[in-house]
């Protein structure tokens, strides 16, 4: 059974771009739920340490250097099927090929500045949104 919890960031180039309001707007018309949200900001160790699984790749230095270069916006979401649900709504990772009117493809401006990030599955779902928040700002 699919779990009703993923987590997203607004990623420092929407942020930089003025896209958060609208962004925040799509979510939320999107039918997600906003549980936790926070404005804020990563250190290089933290993007590393978020992103570790992707470690071994190519990209990996370089989208840690953009995760951390300005303030993001950090949230998590609640829907029915949740992971899935908003991995079909944010669209593919490269906005090139993301659906029309999906989030990457109205605000991402390049395959590592794609607008937003969304949880994979359950299980990073949990771990995501405890990376950034308590139990006391969920809500
Ligand atoms: P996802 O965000 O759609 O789940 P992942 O493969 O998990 O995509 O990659 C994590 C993030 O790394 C992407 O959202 C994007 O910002 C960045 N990324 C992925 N592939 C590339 C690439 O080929 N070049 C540069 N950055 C990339
Ligand atoms: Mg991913």
């Amino acid at each position: 059974m699919s779990g009703n919890i993923t987590f997203t960031m607004i990623k420092p180039k929407a942020v930089a771009d003025g896209n958060m309001g609208n962004i925040i707007a799509k979510i939320t018309e999107g039918g997600f739920n906003i549980k936790a949200m926070k404005f804020t900001r990563l250190t290089k160790e933290q993007a590393e340490k978020f992103y570790a699984v992707h470690s071994a790749r190519p990209f990996f230095n370089g989208l840690v250097t953009f995760m951390s270069s300005g303030p993001i916006v950090a949230a998590i979401l609640e829907k029915e099927e949740a992971v899935q649900s908003y991995r079909n709504y944010i669209g593919a990772t490269n906005p090139a090929d993301a659906a029309a009117g999906s989030i990457r493809a109205l605000y991402g401006t390049s395959i590592e500045a794609n607008a937003v990030h969304g949880s994979d599955s359950d299980e990073n779902a949990i771990i995501e949104g405890a990376f950034f928040f308590s139990e006391f700002e969920r809500f």
